[in-house]
């Protein structure tokens, strides 16, 4: 008979993961490298019994905020191209509820993140336990259901023994790569501790095979059709490039074929900025280049990308009335995306097999000098933005749309000359060519799409799938755990940074040297461009004191660089360019994790370059400006593609 372990649950969930691994282009990995904890009475003595006694190799760590650490665990996720995470686990109720909002993030980003969750008593016998709902229609609805629409798989362990499958089956969606996201397995707080025979083969060593499976010969021969009849087509990286690690592939595809390509928030630093093909963002928050290639072309090739309104202009970009759209993509359910000719399958790999089936056909795009010209142009743009400095109060900033007193209030308060277009042309300047740049939600990914340039596959780490503000501190720390030899720079708003800044105290027990740049313009800057911007006034979108109804005073000053200081930071406070170089170089130089303090002009973000988003604007108003801003909205949903 084979041999059997008593063990509780919390231990077989530990043992078992430490024995996990995946195999992609033979190399192994081990998947799990950790633990994050946030521990109360629902887990405390559970799980936190189980990593007490016997860790095994597993790195334990005490998160601050569940949101927090698990944007830490995708994060770690992510840099690591999905091949080692950190497992989460919470106590039950709010701490529970806690890690909703992140399995959204990693499940839009197809990010593997594994939470635990601990549940209500599957006895019953205390109910209602501390921080239990009580759902009187159903006691077997708990907090933890609501997990249920945001990560790929479910599972709650009733039994012991029902760990065997739940995990076997964990394993298999967060290894899968078409398809993976998060998972939670709910534990409720008895049968953590509760004890099994566990089989020995449970535990044995466990190889993930990450395969590429090629789109079929029939599937390639359709989509090389509608490519051997195009003479301006245009590819779309995603992120399904970058996690194909095929970068390279696309690169040469390109120059082959004579294709540029636009990027999308994921797909960027897939292939190098550098490339002569490479027309930077595409979109909503795109180049000028990539969107003047995108309207004219005839051909859309969409590798690895979700088509979200951000990358296709809410499906207003491509105006060419003949164009017909390819996709490459592992996922059948994107691949179906705007009814195209569809090959399913790895990037890298089908990438490859098209190339030799358009080589055959003797195929070329008929680009003469247009992506030459549309990038010089960008290029010239770029150094434009790049100089763009405020001289004092009557400074006229790019964004137009605004409350008059913005500018010369922001300028009395802080006297500064800095502005977020000269900010991130002036950290990319000073930071190391294998330097990662981090973001998320703001109208930082937006300037970022546009301005950032890397060679450093992997080099932009930008969350955009779910735009989730606060992802970006505990972000900066699962990066850097990911890639401890190069510099992180994570560059967060002042309000991003304020909703979640709980993982600077994590940052400094785990020693991680981060470099923290906290944008602080006073408020929702993005938001307020796209309220005013469509006729509405400054409505709770900047930081002003309240006049005890709205929130339309002074502004509130805050001083960012005394919360780092506060937490044993090493922080700079910046106002101008010269301060900004400064401090980059003089923080290269500190083993302690870094905060900038950046006061950026309001309104000086990059806005245009022909494109548009689609927003739920009233069709009713009693204010001219939003009326007449309806009629733009109509007009341009009239010449968007209906599906
Ligand atoms: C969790 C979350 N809540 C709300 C939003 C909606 N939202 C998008 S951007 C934004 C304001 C961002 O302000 P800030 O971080 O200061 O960046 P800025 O636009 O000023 O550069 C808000 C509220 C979001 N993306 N994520
Ligand atoms: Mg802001």
């Amino acid at each position: 008979m084979e041999k059997r372990t008593r063990m509780t649950t919390a231990q077989a969930i530990v043992r078992f993961l430490d024995n996990q691994y995946v195999l992609m282009d033979g190399v192994e990995t081990k998947f799990v490298k950790g633990f994050f904890t946030i521990f109360g009475h629902g887990i405390a003595v559970g799980l936190g019994e189980a990593l007490d006694t016997n860790p095994g190799d597993l790195k334990v760590m005490q998160g601050r905020n569940e949101q927090g650490m698990c944007h830490c665990a995708i994060a770690y996720a992510k840099q690591n191209g999905r091949k080692q995470i950190i497992a989460c686990s919470s106590s039950i109720g709010p701490g529970a509820a806690n890690m909703v909002t992140a399995c959204g993030t990693a499940t839009v980003n197809n990010i593997p993140l594994l939470v635990f969750p601990s549940d209500t008593y599957a006895s019953r016998q205390p109910d209602p336990v501390l921080q239990q709902i009580e759902q009187s229609n159903s006691l077997a609805t708990t907090t933890n259901d609501a997990f249920k629409p945001v990560v790929k798989y479910w599972d709650r362990i009733q039994r012991p023994e029902q760990l065997m499958t739940a995990l076997i089956s964990a394993m298999r969606v967060l290894t899968d790569p078409a398809d993976t996201g998060a998972v939670c397995i709910a534990l409720p707080q008895d049968v953590e501790g509760e004890s099994y025979d566990y089989p020995e083969s449970f535990f044995a060593k466990r190889v993930h095979r990450i395969t590429r499976p090629c789109a079929v010969p029939e599937e390639i021969e359709d989509v090389a059709e509608v490519i051997a009849a195009a003479k301006n087509p245009v590819i779309i990286v995603g992120g399904g490039v970058r996690y194909s690690e095929a970068g390279e592939e696309v690169e040469k595809f390109c120059e082959e074929f004579n294709i540029p390509f636009g990027e999308t928030q994921g797909g960027k630093s897939a292939c190098k900025s550098s490339n002569p093909y490479c027309l930077g963002g595409i979109g909503v928050t795109g180049t000028s280049a990539a969107n003047k290639i995108a309207k004219k072309a005839d051909c859309v090739i969409a590798v690895g990308t979700r088509l979200s309104d951000f990358t296709t202009s809410s499906k207003w970009l491509f105006q060419n009335e003949n164009v017909r759209f390819v996709t490459i993509n592992n996922n059948r359910y994107h691949a179906y995306k705007y009814d195209a000719v569809k090959a399913v399958g790895d990037a890298k790999a089908t990438i490859t097999a098209l190339a030799e089936n358009l080589r055959a056909k003797g195929y070329k795009a008929a680009y003469t000098n247009e992506i030459k010209d549309v990038k010089a142009e960008w290029d010239a743009e770029l150094d434009r933005l790049s100089g763009i400095k405020c001289e004092g109060e009557n400074f006229e900033p790019i964004i137009k749309a605004r409350d008059p007193r913005t500018i010369p209030e922001f300028y009395k308060l802080y006297g500064t000359s800095l502005t977020q277009t000269a900010a991130l042309a002036t950290l990319r300047a000073c930071m190391g060519e294998d330097d990662i740049i981090v973001t998320a939600g703001g109208s930082l990914p937006s300037d970022l799409q546009r301005v950032w340039k890397t060679d450093k596959r992997g080099g932009y780490h930008v969350e955009y799938g779910y735009s989730c503000m606060g992802y970006e501190i505990g972000a900066s720390m699962g990066v850097k755990m990911a890639d401890p030899d190069v510099e992180e720079y994570t560059v967060v708003g002042d309000s991003g940074f304020q909703m979640l800044s709980s993982e600077l105290g994590t940052i400094m027990q785990e020693k991680v040297k981060t470099n923290i740049l906290v944008f602080d313009n006073c408020g929702f800057g993005c938001i307020n461009n796209l309220e005013m911007g469509h006729g509405i006034g400054s409505m709770a979108t900047e930081f002003r004191y309240t006049d005890g109804k709205k929130p339309c005073g002074d502004l509130v000053p805050t001083n960012y660089a005394k919360i780092g200081e506060a937490y044993g930071m090493k922080s700079y406070t910046c106002k101008s360019v010269e301060e900004l170089r400064d401090a980059i170089i003089d923080s290269r130089k500190q083993t302690v994790a870094c905060l900038f303090d950046l006061k950026i002009m309001p309104k000086t973000m990059t806005d245009g370059y022909g494109s548009w988003w689609n927003v739920g604007l009233a069709d009713v108003s009693s204010k001219e400006s939003v009326r007449e801003a309806w009629e733009d909205v109509k007009e341009k949903r009239a010449e968007a593609r209906k599906y």
